[in-house]
């Protein structure tokens, strides 16, 4: 019996050296140590052996099992390691190899100028507010003190949308929104897209940008209006650029100025930019109406204020010497990747 467990040992050993994978090892195991396997056998026959004989051959089938046992975790061991060391092969990254350079995006002129203007004037203390690019009649010409009878009103100069909903032609209508919610002192900008059926050129989009600003306190001044719409200028063009206010008329606002900034494309000489100008027209602006401020529960007796709104798609072909309008519309990448 002595020989058949040590032949055991033997063939167990042997055969798990020749074992390829885990299922084999694990074969092995059942087939050596396993209820039904041959170790067993073997003891199932120690019956037969004399009183004397027994403890030794017990002895020798329990250091025979705990052999084949560490030989079997081993072997696992072994194979497990195999694997790993082969799968970390496998999967081996070259971080020394060049990187795929995905295509980088920029940022749109009109965004560009309107982050600018955005930074500018809050570092002058004003607010960023929003407004709806569908509005009714109300905001965006009753309460601005827009006549019934003002040519804007017509069918050719605004996109009605029904009785009373229009696509904002402007966004002074947060004028009156901001008023409606906010109390003096008031410094506010909206930027966002306003609508209008005007004739397409150079310097004329039915779809393009403004940026309103509001300032309402006590003391307020054309001085003060003048003052940051110069400082204004003056960080966006450069202390070289030319400002020009001309009277002009807003029925919201008394009184009312135009102000242009001379054209950077020609330098003021004349161009079809400017229309040989030398000028390009870049917002309107003047002291609020107070009946605008009355329509708004804000007494005219009391406060008084500014408004301004700045055409952005002009300040940005203005600022970077974009010949025409319709190229911030058309969405041509080999215009558009310059910026
Ligand atoms: C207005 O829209 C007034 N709401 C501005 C204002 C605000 C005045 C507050 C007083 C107080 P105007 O129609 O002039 O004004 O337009 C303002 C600016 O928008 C213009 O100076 C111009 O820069 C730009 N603009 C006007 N029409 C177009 C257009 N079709 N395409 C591109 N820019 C335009």
């Amino acid at each position: 019996m002595k020989e058949q467990l040590e032949q055991i040992r033997a063939a167990a050993k042997q055969a798990l050296s020749g074992a390829a994978t885990g299922q084999d090892v694990d074969a092995l195991r059942v087939r050596f140590l396993g209820k039904k396997g041959e170790l067993t056998a073997i003891l199932k026959q120690m019956g037969s052996l004399s009183p004397a004989e027994r403890p030794a051959i017990g002895q020798l089938a329990n250091e025979i099992r705990a052999d084949i046992e560490q030989a079997v975790a081993q072997r696992m061991r072994a194979m497990q390691e195999k694997a790993t060391a082969h799968r970390l092969q496998r999967e081996t990254v070259d971080i020394t190899m060049p990187g795929k350079v995905s295509p980088q995006g920029c940022l749109h002129p009109v965004n560009l100028v309107t982050e600018d203007l955005i930074a500018i004037f809050q570092s002058m203390g004003f607010d960023v507010v929003d407004g709806p690019e569908v509005e009714t009649e109300y905001y965006n010409f009753t309460a601005l003190n827009v006549p019934q009878d003002h040519p804007a009103r017509d069918m050719q100069d605004t996109f009605f949308l029904g009785d009373d909903l229009l696509l904002r032609s402007q966004t002074s209508c947060a004028q009156i929104r901001t008023m409606e919610t906010r109390k003096p002192p008031i410094r506010v900008i909206c930027p966002g897209r306003v609508f209008r059926a005007d004739e397409v050129d150079a310097t004329h989009s039915p779809v393009f940008h403004q940026c309103e600003g509001l300032v309402v306190d006590k003391g307020i001044t054309m001085c003060n209006l003048k003052g940051v719409l110069e400082q204004f200028a003056r960080e966006i063009y450069g202390p070289e650029t030319k400002v020009r206010f001309r009277p002009s008329f807003f029925p919201f606002t008394e009184p009312s100025v135009e102000v242009d900034v001379s054209c950077a494309e020609c330098g003021g000489k004349g161009c079809r930019v400017c229309k040989d100008a030398g000028w390009i027209e870049l917002l309107g602006a003047g002291m609020v109406h107070p009946n605008v401020l009355r329509a708004c529960g804000i007494d005219p007796e009391v406060y008084s204020g500014f408004a301004f709104g700045i055409g952005l798609d002009r300040l940005a072909i203005t600022r970077y010497k974009i010949s025409d309008i319709r190229l911030l519309f058309e969405n041509d990448l080999r215009f558009l990747s310059q910026f």
